[in-house]
């Protein structure tokens, strides 16, 4: 059955921000701030990914400052820092004790970056200073063995949930906070993730905490429409079925829906503010009045574009919001040797666009790179196979719409 306009309309994750909770409690300075620190994120992020030397970009961007070998899920970082970066203003804001979970650990840039921006990261690990020379290092260090791994590692400062078997999250939050009652626990979810036997299971943890005596889990589902280069279900029913299934759950479902940054800084700020004085009004009347009784936990719903923040598109080919966005992007679902060239261009045209030195690079030679990707290329399937899985994903309805 062709998907009616409303359905996927209902489903896309572009445009101004569409949310349950209405309101705009950021002014001026904090919407500002806040969007400055995860713009950071986001620099950190491809930083980590591709940067090998030049870290602060202050000469002109050269392919020999890119990494040989490109490691790490871009995709899952930038929703991943945007949920940190809010949850950061809330615990402020209402003095909260929050565990943050990533789910998606494989996104590990994305909790690695405001980590290392809040300082947490050259407080355990002081050769990672905040100058140049220590983020050098971080950039160096991510993904190179015996360095700081591409998935959220028990060396992560502030990490207790280890992201590379999908699948856990909601069991460890709820572990953490049993018996934890001033706990707040964090726990983003992919949609791929929410596939697997075990997560898909564990939103029923609501069952077993009691507000009286365990914390709190805040599950947040990021629906960005793929598990690598696969669609997922749960971004692909309607919003109804959607929230009607997590209704179903017991919880009640908070959406944030879009990919405005203004208007989705502020809709998340609202959300937030909604679910952390939810939690509390709960656990107040719980603990008052000594009734344990099931209430229905906030949850949260993110539905951002995978790769959130990559150019739309790179050598006519679409990166944000497609599974391209989602690994290494511009080398991942581009595969074969003689896109290899264009590939790095692309690479240095994403990361000049956030140096701000856009032009300069053009007055410089691009070198092949001689390393090729080939495992990854093997792994993850070469431009042919990228091409034939893009026309299925286009084609399954309803699809995630793109309206820049
Ligand atoms: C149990 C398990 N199966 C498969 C994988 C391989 N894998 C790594 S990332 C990924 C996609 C995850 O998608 P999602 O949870 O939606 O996160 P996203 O990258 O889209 O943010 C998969 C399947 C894994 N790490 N663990
Ligand atoms: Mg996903």
């Amino acid at each position: 059955m062709k998907p009616t306009r409303s359905i996927a309309n209902d489903l896309s994750a572009y445009g101004i921000a569409r949310s349950t909770i209405q309101g705009t409690p950021l002014n001026e300075d904090e919407a500002r701030k806040i969007h400055a620190f995860w713009s950071a994120c986001n620099y950190l992020a491809l930083g980590m990914i591709y940067l090998q030397s030049n870290p602060l970009l202050r000469q002109p961007l050269h392919i020999d400052h890119i990494k040989n070998r490109l490691l790490g899920h871009w995709g899952a970082s930038p929703a991943l820092s945007f949920i940190y970066s809010h949850l950061n203003r809330v615990i402020k804001a209402f003095d909260l004790d929050v565990v943050y979970m990533a789910g998606p650990g494989h996104g590990a840039p994305g909790v690695l970056g405001p980590v290392y921006l809040e300082g947490s990261y050259s407080e355990v690990y002081p050769d990672k200073s905040q100058d140049e020379e220590g983020l050098l290092r971080f950039f160096k260090d991510f993904s190179f063995p015996g360095g700081i791994g591409s998935h959220c590692t028990p060396e992560t400062p502030g990490s207790i949930h280890e992201g590379g078997e999908l699948g856990y999250v909601l069991s460890h939050a709820c572990g953490a906070a049993f018996d934890n009652p001033d706990l707040i626990v964090a726990a983003v979810v992919g949609d791929g993730e929410a596939e697997t036997g075990p997560l898909a299971t564990s939103w029923h943890i609501n069952k077993f905490l009691n507000p009286i005596y365990d914390g709190a889990v805040l599950p947040i589902l990021n629906l960005n429409g793929y598990k690598i280069n696969n669609p997922t279900l749960l971004a692909r029913i309607s919003h109804e079925e959607l929230e009607n299934l997590f209704k179903g759950y017991g919880y009640t479902p908070y959406f944030v829906e879009g990919s405005d940054a203004a208007s989705m800084h502020q809709a998340m700020a609202a959300t937030m503010d909604h679910c952390a004085n939810t939690i509390r009004r709960v656990q107040h009347e719980a603990r008052s009045s000594g009734t344990p009784a099931r209430p229905r936990w906030p949850m949260i719903v993110l539905r951002s574009p995978k790769g959130w923040t990559a150019p739309a598109d790179v050598d006519g080919r679409k990166v944000e919001g497609l599974f391209h966005g989602g690994l290494e992007f511009l080398i991942a679902g581009f595969g074969g040797a003689a896109r290899l060239h264009r590939c790095q261009q692309g690479v240095i045209k994403a990361l000049h666009l956030r140096s701000g030195r856009i032009g300069r690079l053009r007055q410089h030679g691009l070198g092949q790179n001689q390393h090729g990707s080939g495992a990854h290329r093997q792994h993850y399937g070469g431009a042919d196979r990228s091409q034939k899985t893009l026309h299925r994903t286009l084609l399954y309805p309803p699809r995630v719409t793109h309206q820049s």
